[in-house]
């Protein structure tokens, strides 16, 4: 076992004793506070250089150009000066184009015809608000934050198909971690090419954080090794990447269910998390994607990648729309912790419904 060091980010220890004393939940979306302990001044001077956030906005119209064909085709149902049939004709076209499935395009219409009745309007542009507030309250239930703290360290297994996304997630969720004074360390469990190891090294060294790795090894072994090595050296997160894989590849679903098992072996509650990435672009598969990896895992968050590209973003909708149903049996949906709208170690926000509703809506 090849255990490989990364630069330790040192002023992360007291912080994170700080953190299992006196704040166990803590969530990372809190605003960034100050060290706890001075740093040294090389250090300091490193981090502020490369931590210049690019502020909300940015972020925002960034997600909003990535959605711009979808908003442009739904606000577009909005220019005509009445409400009739061909207006919903028009809206459920663009909804389904959009990629929020059948059944999400039913009952938001069915919903937003209810809030046009209640509110009494002829108005389209006072319809367009009331569609806004009705996917708001549907992709509602999917915003959650994903707090760590309650365990040390918190275990998150990071799947998803290939290509998804999951590592340079994984890069970005580092940063957001970091950025929040969680100590961090990665675990190569992708072992299955060379390339994916060195492509992880390289988001630790962006990170300066610890990664734990084996040459041509087994994936849940490189786990429990890391999870151990989280342990020992006091970290919050262990963040576990896997190889991509389709969920018809059974043994390779058997193979993340080994990587948990062996994961829970080293940690009886481990993996605390257990995340799919999701590429904007897949469209109606996304939600293919989630059931089945919901039903082999018990998925406990998702990650939605790309949508800076030319995603069209209505298949939250329909994630949303199951969720609801999940809720019924499994208690809850299954939430999306963040997006993804580029290949910066910053290009990772938290979801926020209505912000998303808006940026779909144009
Ligand atoms: N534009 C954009 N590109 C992204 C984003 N996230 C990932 N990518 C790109 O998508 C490609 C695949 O990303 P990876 O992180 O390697 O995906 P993966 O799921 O780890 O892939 P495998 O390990 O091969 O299954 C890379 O070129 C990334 O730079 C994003 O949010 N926006
Ligand atoms: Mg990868």
């Amino acid at each position: 076992m090849m255990v490989c060091m990364g630069l330790i980010r040192c002023h992360l220890a007291p912080l994170t004793h700080i953190l299992g004393t006196q704040n166990r939940m803590f969530s990372f979306f809190k605003k960034k506070s100050p060290p706890a302990t001075p740093v040294s001044t090389s250090l300091q001077a490193a981090t502020e250089e490369d931590r210049s956030t690019p502020p909300r906005g940015g972020w925002l119209s960034r997600l909003r150009a990535g959605l711009q064909r979808t908003g442009s085709q739904i606000s577009q149902v909005f220019t005509g000066a009445r409400i009739d049939d061909a207006l919903y004709e028009e809206l459920e076209a663009a909804l389904l184009v959009s990629d929020a499935g059948v059944q999400a395009t039913q009952h938001l219409l069915d919903d937003l015809k209810r809030r046009v009745k209640a509110a009494g309007t002829q108005d389209p542009a006072v319809v367009k608000t009331l569609l806004a507030e009705a996917i708001t309250e549907l992709l509602l239930p999917l915003q959650a934050n994903l707090s760590i703290g309650a365990h040390q360290p918190t275990v998150i297994m990071v799947t998803g198909v290939n290509g998804a996304g999951k590592t340079t997630s994984i890069g970005k969720l580092t940063r957001h971690l970091s950025d929040q004074g969680a100590s961090v360390l990665l675990a190569a469990a992708d072992t299955f090419r060379a390339a994916a190891r060195e492509q992880l090294s390289v988001w630790a060294g962006r990170n300066q954080v610890d990664i734990v790795s084996q040459e041509g090894g087994d994936p849940a072994a490189v786990s429990f090794d890391a999870v151990s090595a989280g342990r020992a050296r006091g970290r919050d997160v262990v963040l576990v990447d896997t190889a991509g894989r389709l969920p018809t590849q059974l043994h390779l679903m058997d193979e993340l269910k080994k990587i948990r098992r062996v994961v829970q072996k080293a940690d009886a509650g481990a993996p605390h998390e257990v995340l799919l990435v999701i590429d904007g672009h897949t469209g109606q598969n996304a939600l293919t994607q989630v059931k089945a990896f919901d039903d082999a895992l018990d998925l406990t968050g998702l990650i939605v990648t790309k949508l800076d590209g030319t995603a069209k973003g209505g298949v939250l909708a329909a994630i949303a729309l199951w969720g609801s149903q999940r809720a019924l049996t499994k208690g809850r949906p299954v939430p999306v912790y963040f997006i993804g709208v580029g290949e910066q170690l910053e290009d990772l926000e938290r979801f926020d419904a209505r912000e998303f509703a808006q940026a779909l809506l144009g």
